[in-house]
This record gives C-alpha cells, structure tokens and sequence, in this order.
C-alpha cells in the first residue's frame, strides 16, 4: 500500500530516500532543540538557533519532495544522457533541493564564521559567493541546452573553489586567534565542509543531471547522505564543542587579547 500511495505521489522508488531524509533531518533539529534548552548566554544562543534552523529548513524541503512537490521535468533531448533517453528526452528534476540549498548553505558558513570569529565583512563576500554557487547550479540543472548546462555547473563549480579557498584562507586565519578547544573544532567543521560539498557537483556530474551514469533512486539516496552529513554531523559536531557547551563562551579575539594581558 505504502508504495502504491508513493506511486500516487508522483514518487516513484527514490520516495523511501526523502521519507529517511525527512525523519533524519527532524531528528537532527529536535535533538539540537533538546541541547540548547535552558542556554541563556545571547552568543551561544545564536549558535544553537542557526544550528537548529539548518536541518529544520532542510527537513520542510525533503518532506516537500516526499510528496512530490518541488520536482519538475526538463526537457533535454534523448542525445542528452541514458536516463534521458528512457524518459523521452526527459529529466525529472528536483528543484526543491535547491531552495533549501540557498538558505542552509549560508546559515552552514555564518556557523564556522561565527565560530572562527571572522569579520561581518568576510562572513557577507563567502555568503555572496555561496549564493552565486547555488543560482547557478539551479542554472546548470534547468537548462535545456547540453552546452549551457556544462557551462553553469563549471561556472558554479569554479565559485566553490574559490568559496573553499576563502574558507581554508581568510576563515583559518581568523581562527587561528581561538583558543585550542575552538581552533580544533573549526578544523573539523572545516574539513567536514571541504569533502562533503566538493561532494555535491561531483555527484551532479555522475548523476542524472549530468552523465547519467547514477539513475535517480541512488542520487537521491546520496544526496541524502551527504545533506544529512552536511547539516545534522556538522550540528552535532559545533554543539558538542566544549567551547559551545561549556563554561566558556567563543573568546573573540580581542576577549582573547584583553586576557592575555
Ligand atoms: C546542506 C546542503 C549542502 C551543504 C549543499 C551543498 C551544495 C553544493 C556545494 C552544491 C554544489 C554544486 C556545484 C558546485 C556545481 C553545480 C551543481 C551543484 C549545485 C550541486
């Protein structure tokens, strides 16, 4: 029944993968309720509202999907790939991914930004060009033309290396002020953020939107898995830093100066 029910949905097998997504990604955002209640600290607070809103937003987007809201065809041609070529020329396209995408990337980088204690001015250019990362993605992946879209996801390929770049440059640097507990949680986020996305248009490529070597039940199940890594290990990671539940609040560097004297 429960498949049939799906069928009528509009969602075929890859439904099961959005149903887990959606009850992981909740899981994640009522555990992070559980551990920032009670916290009055207006610092850690912030921390814990970003962290919590992250899986929330990525849990209305999945639930979304489920129910096969938020899914779109693209007409492509048959040349384009095999998955299009059984489709009629075809893709089926979840665009809903990308709305969430838009909003829980940069609530991701306002995170590690707050943690490392960087600039507002540096925390708004890596937002801007996760931003600009995400459009044109949803370019590449609306696109009808085999050209235009390679050409988008190289362009929004391009802006996440420099994103990564920016992070392990400008982000680091400002870390590098923290004190030992922060400074080791900020590298872990930080490479956590480095192989998870440059996951993202690795798996666009090899799926249906790009080669269609992966079919769309598997892309879906790996977008799962690397969002749910992305977002509720990332949470779980940040709110389980001594520097986040302990006694301390994140020293910014100047607290930091100010003890040092
Ligand atoms: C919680 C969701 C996260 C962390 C999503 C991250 C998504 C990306 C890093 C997506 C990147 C893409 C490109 C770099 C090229 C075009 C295709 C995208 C949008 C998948």
């Amino acid at each position: 029944m429960f498949p049939m029910q799906m069928a009528e949905l509009g969602v075929e097998g890859e439904g099961i993968w959005l149903a887990l997504g959606t009850v992981l990604m909740l899981i994640g955002m009522v555990v992070f309720i559980a551990k920032g209640w009670g916290v009055d600290d207006p610092q850690k607070k912030e921390f814990y509202i970003i962290t919590i809103l992250i899986p929330g937003i990525a849990a209305a987007s999945y639930l979304s999907m489920f129910f096969g809201f938020g899914l779109t065809e693209v007409p492509v041609g048959e040349a384009y790939n095999s998955v299009a070529a059984e489709n009629g020329g075809t893709l089926q396209v979840y665009w809903a991914r990308y709305a969430d995408w838009l909003f829980t990337t940069p609530l991701l980088l306002l995170d590690i930004g707050l943690l490392a204690g960087a600039s507002n001015r540096d925390i708004g250019a890596l937002v801007g060009l996760d931003a600009f990362m995400i459009v044109t993605g949803l370019g590449a992946t609306l696109m009808r033309s085999g050209v235009a879209r390679y050409a988008f996801w190289t362009i929004s390929t391009i802006s996440m290396v420099l994103l990564l770049y920016f992070l392990f440059a400008v982000f680091s640097e400002a870390a590098s002020d923290l004190n030992e507990d922060a400074k080791g949680t900020f590298n872990v986020l930080r490479n956590l953020i480095l192989v998870t996305w440059t996951l993202y248009p690795i798996l666009w490529i090899i799926g249906t939107e790009g080669a269609g070597v992966v079919g769309l039940y598997t892309e879906t199940l790996l977008f799962m898995a690397l969002d749910v890594t992305a977002k509720v290990g990332f949470g779980f990671i940040l709110l389980s830093s001594r520097s986040i539940v302990g006694d301390d609040s994140v020293p910014t560097p100047s607290e930091e100066e100010a003890a040092a004297d």
